[in-house]
């Protein structure tokens, strides 16, 4: 066995613990072997609509001829460790000490706006909705640097459906948790609160969408948002929301947190594109956490374009939105 091990990214809980634990005793540890868009973990082969088997860079993916497809899962010490969640902190080494005693539970999430059925569940059922999957996504920050995550969760389609969205609904409005008294960063005005994110209905509908309530097998520890954390894996990072406490189907594009913080630096869609060069951080290139390689030229839609540039078609994808 080696670093190319076929996989499928979608494995039941029980199966991931026994299979790492199993990894572990073989030695191998967390390596996992990438093939494409999406990777996995587990050693048997099967079909996957995500996966795009063997596929190396491609023109048009920004990154350059010598660019290794190959990731490796972070350690998960760097993910518990190095957070950006300005709730708690502006200070990356902070929410994993100052968010230590916050509790996810008890939680409940409201759905609303344009559906039939709107509805506010509690976590348990909320969790009950879909089977839990295991997706190892490529996580990309604007501030340039990146982390390979095998995430816990559920697409988030299953929840919209399950609320019947209405035709008007265009686009989803997400709201994390306002509780200055749980989330000492609310305190300070750093930005607007409650964090508040959104996708187009397309794009919230899609199936590598990832409503997350935890990672590397375990649940969501509270500085990676727990109970639940968006995870969109072709958009830069701060699209996907924290701690979400209701999501809401609406007719026009919702405010969103970073935009509102500076509309020229962050728009609205944030397709990670090495093409943008943004003031603060050129996006040519990014830095993948724990690996000692020299930077890696970031890759158009974070390398997910086969499953997702559909979704922008007749969009001037040297713009930002
Ligand atoms: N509510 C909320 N959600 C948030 C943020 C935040 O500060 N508050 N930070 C975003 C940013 S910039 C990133 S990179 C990711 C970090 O997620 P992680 O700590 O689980 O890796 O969360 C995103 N979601
Ligand atoms: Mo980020």
């Amino acid at each position: 066995m080696n670093g190319n091990i076929p996989a499928r990214e979608i494995t039941p809980r029980e199966t991931f613990l026994s299979r790492r634990r199993l990894l572990q005793t073989l030695g191998i540890g967390a390596s996992v072997a990438a093939t494409g868009g999406v990777y996995a973990w587990l050693a048997d082969p099967g079909p996957s609509p995500y996966r795009t088997s063997g596929r190396g860079p491609r023109e048009g993916d920004g990154g350059g001829a010598a660019v290794s497809m190959a990731d490796t899962l972070t350690p998960p010490e760097t993910f518990t460790h190095y957070n950006n969640y300005y709730e708690f902190s502006t200070d990356k080494r902070d929410p994993a000490l100052l968010a230590a005693g916050f509790k996810p539970r008890p939680w409940s999430v409201t759905v609303d706006g344009r559906v039939a059925k709107p509805r506010t569940l509690d976590l348990d059922q909320l969790l009950s909705l879909a089977p839990a999957e295991e997706r190892v996504y490529r996580h990309r920050c604007v501030e340039g640097w990146s982390m390979v995550i095998p995430w816990l969760g559920f697409p988030l389609a299953a929840l919209l459906k399950a609320a019947e969205p209405l035709a008007g609904a265009k686009f989803v409005a997400f709201t994390s948790l306002l509780d200055p008294a749980r989330m000492p960063g609310q305190k300070s005005s750093v930005l607007r609160w409650p964090y508040v994110e959104g996708l187009r209905m397309d794009e919230a509908m899609h199936p590598l969408t990832l409503l997350s309530h935890g990672a590397y097998g375990e649940a969501l520890l509270p500085q990676n948002g727990a109970p639940l954390h968006l995870v969109i894996p072709w958009k830069y990072g701060f699209k996907g929301a924290k701690a979400i406490v209701r999501i809401t189907l609406v007719d026009t594009q919702p405010a969103t947190t970073w935009n509102l913080y500076s509309p020229a630096d962050y728009g609205f869609y944030s397709n990670v594109n090495p093409s943008i060069t943004r003031p603060r951080f050129s996006q040519r290139f990014e830095d993948r956490l724990g690996e000692t390689v020299d930077r890696r030229p970031t890759l158009a839609f974070n390398g997910y374009a086969e499953q997702v540039a559909d979704l922008y078609r007749g969009m001037d994808l040297a713009k930002d939105y």
